[in-house]
């Protein structure tokens, strides 16, 4: 059995040095965050075409403040078609259970090409200004109605920050 505790030469050292920054402090940062208005939290919209890593965003953001790997947000195993298809918002726990750091993180579906696919601008727009209900199915042709349309957003139900998200494998150099 002594083989099993054969230390291997493979992880001997770190293979590459990652410059993390001053993460204590990022992290600090981040914890004392408070919206600087009557807004109870900063709504954060993620946007871009579909594949291009916003849910997967999300659990990276949820990870690294839990401290654990979190996949709430559903990513995809491919790259092709939205799998989000509606207008969700991820709210990320403190250290204490119940109590929520002051962000909101939003998912949706991803903008597509041709019609009939994707999330629409318009339903983009909408949400922004605060009138799409978390939780709102957004398909493509289909605007929120009834109670998924809130008439008059507060400040909690706007975009204050909207991040795009885009894949670098889909950047052409010359295009
Ligand atoms: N290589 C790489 N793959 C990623 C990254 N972010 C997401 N992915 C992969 O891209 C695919 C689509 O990601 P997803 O988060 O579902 O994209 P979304 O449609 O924009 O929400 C999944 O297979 C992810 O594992 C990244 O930063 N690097
Ligand atoms: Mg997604």
């Amino acid at each position: 059995m002594a083989w099993m505790f054969h230390k291997s030469p493979t992880f001997d050292k770190p293979w590459r040095d990652v410059p993390w920054g001053n993460k204590k402090e990022d992290f600090d940062y981040v914890s004392k965050f408070k919206p600087c208005s009557e807004a109870q939290h900063l709504r954060v919209l993620l946007h871009g075409p579909a594949g291009s890593g916003k849910s997967s965003f999300i659990n990276s953001v949820d990870s690294a403040l839990r401290g654990r790997i979190g996949t709430r947000a559903l990513a995809a195993t491919n790259h092709d078609d939205s799998f989000s298809k509606e207008y969700k918002g991820f709210r990320i726990q403190t250290e204490k259970p119940g109590t929520y750091y002051p962000l909101v993180f939003c998912d949706t579906m991803g903008i597509e090409k041709g019609s009939g696919r994707g999330v629409d601008v318009e339903n983009i727009k909408l949400i922004m200004k605060g009138h799409v209900k978390d939780g709102c199915k957004l398909l493509p042709g289909s605007t929120p109605t009834g109670s998924d349309y809130i008439e008059s957003p507060t400040i909690n139900d706007k975009v204050q920050c909207s991040g795009l998200c885009c894949s670098c494998h889909h950047i052409e150099p010359d295009g």
